[in-house]
């Protein structure tokens, strides 16, 4: 008990210390890079962040998830190429620098080394990362599971009540004390408000990977297994006005918008995504999303359909609850 309250406290302390970084590096940003004899390179917090291992990869999507130690603290680091932009092509050609690998008839090869500018890497650090964080992240094989709604009251339910993540972030966006400058559209009803803003996958330098998510000001929806006729005020509220705001903010019409929620999600606090069609998002797949506008018209015909109806899912291969679906004999 001493223990793990030490542990805290000193996590905590790495977590201030490392807030603090990076908010004098981000204020450096702000200012140009650092004033006056300040390396904004010194800075860059993950100049000491030692990898430990490479938790996936993807040369098609360009990214990597890696796991480390920063400020002696496990970390996952997410590195990430963007799409490269049509408003930046004048700069791009005119700007880089172009090396030749090689010319064959009307054929040619080049290496083209452009302007730091247009050349970032988007970063996500998750600092302290839990053993579940790194799970998230790490390359695994999945398998399908069948959740009758008893499942969900004797396996499911009971297992998302010990193991969840933290939903800290979550709070802090409702409370104002975190990203609140990145807020799309706020309706502050405690019963059916919600805020919308950008998904930490996204960084909203274009719309084609448009993602934003809904997050529910009610706090006591876990997920799609909580739903009742009683949340289709709430439901309806973020479809109509988040489509809105969407339409008003990135002149992206309804029809061009794939609104869902996942289940199983990561975070048991009630959020919806909304991401571009065509836009190929991680999880928007049959096995996990579900389209807000099936959701209503589910429960507007069954009250009882989420508590009911046998849902399907995917679970890695090394996820808690898989190993509580094998025990009870249901997979
Ligand atoms: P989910 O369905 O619970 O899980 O969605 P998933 O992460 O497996 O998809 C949660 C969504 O919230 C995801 O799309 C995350 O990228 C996004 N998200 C997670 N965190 C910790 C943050 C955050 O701190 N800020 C923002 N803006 N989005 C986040």
């Amino acid at each position: 008990m001493a223990d793990s309250a030490a542990k805290r406290e000193a996590d905590s302390a790495g977590t201030d210390e490392l807030a603090q970084r990076v908010k004098r590096a981000k204020a450096d940003n702000e200012n140009g890079g650092g004033g006056a004899g300040k390396d904004p390179e010194c800075e860059n917090i993950l100049s000491e962040f030692k990898t430990s291992a490479v938790l996936s990869d993807s040369a098609r999507e360009k990214n990597i998830f890696i796991r480390g130690k920063l400020a002696g603290q496990e970390a996952v680091v997410i590195l990430e190429k963007t799409p490269i932009r049509e408003d930046s092509l004048a700069e791009l050609f005119s700007g880089s620098r172009l090396k030749l690998e090689m010319r064959n008839d009307i054929y040619s090869t080049y290496r083209l080394q452009a302007p730091p500018q247009l050349n970032e890497i988007k970063t996500t650090v998750v600092c302290p990362a839990t053993e579940k964080h790194v799970k998230k992240y790490q390359r695994q094989e999945s398998f399908l599971v069948e959740e009758t709604g008893e499942d969900y009251q004797s396996i499911t339910l009971p297992y998302i009540q010990k193991q969840s993540f933290s939903v800290q972030w979550v709070h802090n966006i409702l409370e104002k004390k975190a990203e609140v400058e990145r807020i799309v559209f706020e309706d502050p009803d405690p019963k059916v408000g919600f805020v919308l803003l950008p998904d930490f996958k996204w960084d909203q330098k274009q719309v084609d990977d448009l993602y934003l998510i809904a997050i529910a000001q009610q706090r006591d929806i876990r997920s799609l297994r909580d739903l009742t006729p009683e949340h289709l005020p709430l439901l309806q509220n973020v479809f109509q006005k988040g489509k809105e705001a969407v339409l008003q903010r990135y002149k992206l019409p309804a029809s061009k918008l794939r609104v869902y929620l996942h289940y199983q999600p990561s975070y048991y606090h009630l959020h919806v995504h909304f991401t571009k069609l065509g836009y190929e998002a991680p999880g928007c797949g049959v096995e996990r999303a579900h389209l807000l506008a099936d959701v209503i018209q589910n429960l507007q015909s069954d009250p009882r359909y989420y508590k009911t109806r046998t849902l399907y899912f995917p679970l890695r291969a090394d996820d808690g609850l898989l190993g509580k679906f094998k025990e009870a004999e249901r997979l």
